[in-house]
């Protein structure tokens, strides 16, 4: 009898320091360490813009030219309506969070009376010189709530300086009155194009001291050109972000123009990149930069492709909409984005993965080795004390996200439906704040017969990764997260249909 009891006793020992070994860790996990290079505060707030408008406007508008010779005559510039509170109310109901002006193209035209320029709004006849674009234009998206940036070519056909080092200054002057006068400003664009001068002399330009002065006066601007120092170039004007893409760059010895990254780089990043410059992916809705009577925008499935290829693949999108020679946004575009918006309305208002019974992953940070989670509807088994479960992957708050344990790089998670749900576009969004880790990924479904089938094998994820799949009907999906460079942090996934661009 007493030797029984011992061996039951010694047995139950036995089964309680297994049960304890193998219990889940109650204490909270420790949030998860940087990975590489990070985003700033203001490069993060500017990726989640997602979408701005990109406003192309000045001679050109009136002379049909892309690219403007500096020799055109001020009273050219004749806007015959000029509203800058209409772009803003066609930006803000297309769901556009900024608007960025051309306030200087290559010819040297300034749409506001630059101090240092003979060649701007004050010379002109329109509003008898005292016109001031970028005045109407700042005020407007203040008070109707958008960010304003402003591009200002740095080539300048028009600038009798240009090709000497004196023209540096008279740039830096430039900079620093449209900064002091019309700020804040959310971005400056410094576009690449160094042509020759009105001497025939190229400009030596002094990109350290554009940047330096720039984030002196406006620190939270980010700054776009070929190799950032805020975001940089995607490589083409079509439209298109790398199916891979890296939010990191290499700049050591490159430059805007001539010196920058090779267009392939620039379009997909750098997997060791040292710095991170996201890319922002600029095109125009029309064929040209800026309006001509004979162009016309982009059809909706157009722009939403464009869309995928640029906000779904870790890209800011910047549409350029050109105002017309009445200083308007023609009807025909702004009718074109209200059809674009209702669109995206169509896709994105309703995401399928908010239906989501249970949820399986096979790792939570917190050393958890797999476990079922059922969601709030019949809320049994969650650990609501897991900041880093899977509730943070369907809450719709960017800054809660799934992680795993530190040593976890591989990691699934599935998501299963009481009912067949029917999608054909899948969001994953992982947390960059801490870093861009995710390098290679899959989506699988389950049919009828409980088999398991890759509907798409990808690679990066990064701020916002939009899946483009075949239209697909199943209880059951798993996100499979093959190979991630640290940890995995994802803050969403989301499953969409998509009945008006039906391509994969
Ligand atoms: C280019 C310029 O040369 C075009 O005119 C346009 O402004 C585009 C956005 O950038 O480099």
């Amino acid at each position: 009898m007493k030797k029984s009891a011992l061996l039951l006793i010694l047995c139950l020992l036995g089964i309680s320091i297994q049960a304890q070994k193998y219990a889940p860790k109650l204490k909270p996990a420790d949030p998860p360490k940087p990975f590489g290079p990070v985003p700033t505060a203001a490069q993060v707030a500017w990726q989640r813009m997602e979408m701005n408008l990109f406003c192309h406007f000045g001679p050109n508008t009136f002379t049909g030219l892309e690219w403007g010779e500096g020799t055109e005559t001020e009273d050219i510039f004749t806007p015959t309506a000029l509203d800058c509170n209409q772009w803003v109310a066609v930006a803000k109901n297309a769901g556009f969070q900024g608007i960025i002006l051309t306030a200087k193209h290559h010819d040297g035209f300034c749409l506001w009376p630059n101090p240092v320029s003979t060649h701007t709004v004050r010379e002109s006849a329109w509003r008898n010189g005292k016109g001031d674009v970028l005045k109407e234009l700042s005020k407007a998206c203040k008070k109707g709530g958008l960010k304003f940036g402003i591009y200002i070519s740095p080539w300048d056909r028009n600038a009798p300086t240009y090709g000497t080092p004196e023209y540096n200054k008279v740039f830096l002057k430039t900079l620093r009155n449209a900064h002091k006068h019309y700020g804040p400003i959310f971005e400056q664009w410094f576009d690449g194009a160094n042509g020759e001068g009105p001497n025939g002399k190229r400009q030596v330009y002094d990109w350290e001291k554009f940047n330096m002065q720039t984030l002196k006066l406006q620190p939270n601007a980010v700054i776009f050109s070929d190799v950032g120092p805020g975001c940089r170039w995607v490589g083409n004007e079509e439209g298109t972000c790398g199916r891979t893409c890296w939010s990191r760059l290499d700049v050591e010895g490159r430059e805007p123009g001539k010196n920058a990254p090779s267009q392939d780089t620039l379009n997909a990043g750098n997997y060791n990149g040292a710095c991170w410059i996201p890319a922002e992916t600029d095109v125009s809705i029309r064929p040209g930069w800026f309006w001509r009577a004979s162009e016309h925008p982009k059809s909706v499935q157009e722009l939403l492709k464009i869309y995928y290829n640029s906000v779904g693949r870790n890209s800011l999108l910047l549409l350029n909409v050109p105002p017309d020679t009445r200083g308007l946004i023609p009807a025909e575009d702004s009718l074109r984005l209200m059809e674009f918006r209702a669109a995206l309305d169509s896709i994105f208002a309703r995401d399928l993965a908010e239906k989501v019974q249970v949820v399986c992953m096979s790792n939570s940070r917190g050393g958890q080795v797999q476990n079922c989670f059922e969601t709030c509807s019949s809320s049994r088994n969650i650990d609501i004390s897991n900041p880093f479960g899977p509730l943070a992957l369907f809450d719709n708050n960017f800054d809660t996200y799934w992680a795993t344990d530190d040593t976890v790089t591989t990691a699934w998670v599935t998501l299963e439906f009481n009912e067949p749900q029917t999608f054909n576009r899948v969001m994953l969004q992982e947390y960059i704040p801490l870093g861009q880790r995710v390098e290679k990924f899959h989506i699988e479904v389950e049919d009828e017969n409980g088999n398991w089938r890759t509907i798409a094998s990808e690679t990066t994820i990064g701020y916002k990764r939009i899946v483009l799949t075949e239209t697909v009907t199943t209880k059951k999906v798993r996100i499979v997260i093959d190979q991630s460079r640290a940890c995995i942090l994802l803050s969403r996934v989301g499953l969409f249909l998509d009945t008006i661009l039906i391509e994969n």
